[in-house]
């Protein structure tokens, strides 16, 4: 089995555990099926953004870790899957800042991406920052960290050997996956409510990272063609989702880059400890429906444009001040990428956007104290995490610069 047929493995699996877990999630990728096959039929051209079986089957998953150590375990684990981090996200800079730096697992060339894009979205919980930990809590938090073990170790040692061979023999494929799937299931464990209320009290991320014992996905994402079809097909439904689709406006012209919506947290049975050592039932939050539509994959220089049309008061009238209406033109400024070998089709983005991914965060979250003020004095940055866990963090321009026309 190579790495590209685990992965395939990998994400179905993970997305039944997902569906049997949260079952809303089912009825979003049903949805998100529909939309896109009629899509498809009423616009011949949907394709040139993926082929209809590409974009049904895609999806991004999201989880959460505490630490540097931890991380590097995740980035062992995928890169057997053929998933290395690509970008450096600080959501700690967004408009609405969450205690958090990140990256996304991913395939990195194009042919991988074409046989499975699976792609995993991975927060590591910043510790360091004391604008959101006071020594004091830093250190309890660490100290439960160091004491919990996300993966077995034998998980972990047979996923390196899977990533430096390339693949494994046949019979160990299902018993890998599986173990795999199940680093990532909600736990069952009782949660010490004491210590989830007080982390909570800080942080509603923090608590849901550091809080328990284990990690879990926290949503899996489909990929619609056409995300405001969905978002009015799932209201249909009396689903309620977040008031606004993060990312780009809606517009006539070339659709760039990732626009996101969700539906919220819905509430899950979770078992807790109470200080008299009593088990009893609650509820939490936690787990909400992403769906996300993804477009061309802009340069620097169209990336500034982006940032400066998001920053006007109303981005969608004023969109055209700031991006050409057609992809030709898109190509002809620099703004945008389209492949060598076939300079009308556009490259697909294939990462994330921090504000959006803030956003998302916030959204789900019932409350959230802001963080003190106060310059950043700590050492986050693509290159400090690199280094934490041994492996090169793929820069995404220099990725898209591989494929396109320039
Ligand atoms: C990750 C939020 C970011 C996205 O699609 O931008 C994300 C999380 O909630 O852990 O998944
Ligand atoms: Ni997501």
């Amino acid at each position: 089995m190579e790495t590209w047929q685990l992965r395939a493995q990998f994400a179905a699996a993970l997305s039944r555990m997902y569906g049997a877990e949260v079952p809303a999630y089912d009825t979003l990728v049903a949805v998100s099926a529909e939309v896109n096959a009629d899509h498809v039929q009423r616009h011949p051209q949907a394709e040139r953004l993926g082929s209809l079986a590409r974009v049904t089957a895609e999806r991004h998953g999201a989880i959460r870790v505490g630490s540097a150590e931890e991380l590097t375990d995740v980035a062992d684990l995928f890169s057997a899957f053929g998933m290395y981090p690509v970008g450096f996200y600080d959501l700690r800079t967004a408009a609405s800042p969450v205690p958090v730096v990140s990256t996304a697992f991913r395939p990195i060339d194009p042919d991988e991406l074409a046989r499975n894009p699976f792609r995993v979205f991975t927060s590591m919980l910043a510790t360091a920052d004391p604008r959101f930990f006071n020594p004091d809590l830093r250190s309890r938090v660490e100290t439960f960290l160091s004491r919990r073990r996300l993966f077995a170790p034998d998980l972990i040692s047979t996923a390196r050997r899977i990533a430096a061979e390339g693949g494994c023999p046949t019979d160990e494929a299902a018993g890998f996956v599986a173990a795999a799937v199940a680093s990532f299931a909600l736990s069952g464990e009782p949660i010490d409510r004491g210590w989830y209320e007080e982390l909570s009290a800080v942080s509603a991320v923090a608590a849901d990272i550091a809080g328990v014992r284990s990690t879990h996905i926290n949503h899996l994402t489909p990929r619609v063609l056409d995300i405001d079809a969905l978002q009015q097909a799932m209201t249909d439904r009396g689903i309620t989702m977040i008031d606004a689709i993060q990312g780009p406006p809606a517009v006539a012209g070339p659709k760039v880059l990732l626009r996101q919506t969700s539906f919220r947290a819905l509430a899950e049975p979770r078992r807790f400890r109470d200080a008299d050592g009593s088990v009893s039932e609650g509820t939490l939050r936690v787990r909400f429906g992403e769906v996300e539509q993804r477009g061309v994959a802009l340069t620097p220089l169209g990336r500034e444009r982006y940032d400066a049309a998001m920053a006007e008061s109303d981005p969608a009238a004023t969109w055209h001040r700031h991006f050409p209406a057609d992809d030709a033109q898109m190509c002809a400024d620099g703004l945008a990428y389209y492949h060598r070998d076939d300079p009308t089709r556009p490259v697909v983005y294939e990462d994330f956007l921090p504000a959006s991914a803030a956003g998302i965060f916030r959204s789900n979250l019932d409350r959230d104290t802001p963080a003190t003020g106060g310059p950043d004095e700590t050492q986050y940055s693509r290159q400090w995490m690199a280094d934490r866990i041994g492996h090169h963090i793929h820069d995404p321009y220099e990725l898209y610069e591989k494929v396109a026309c320039s």
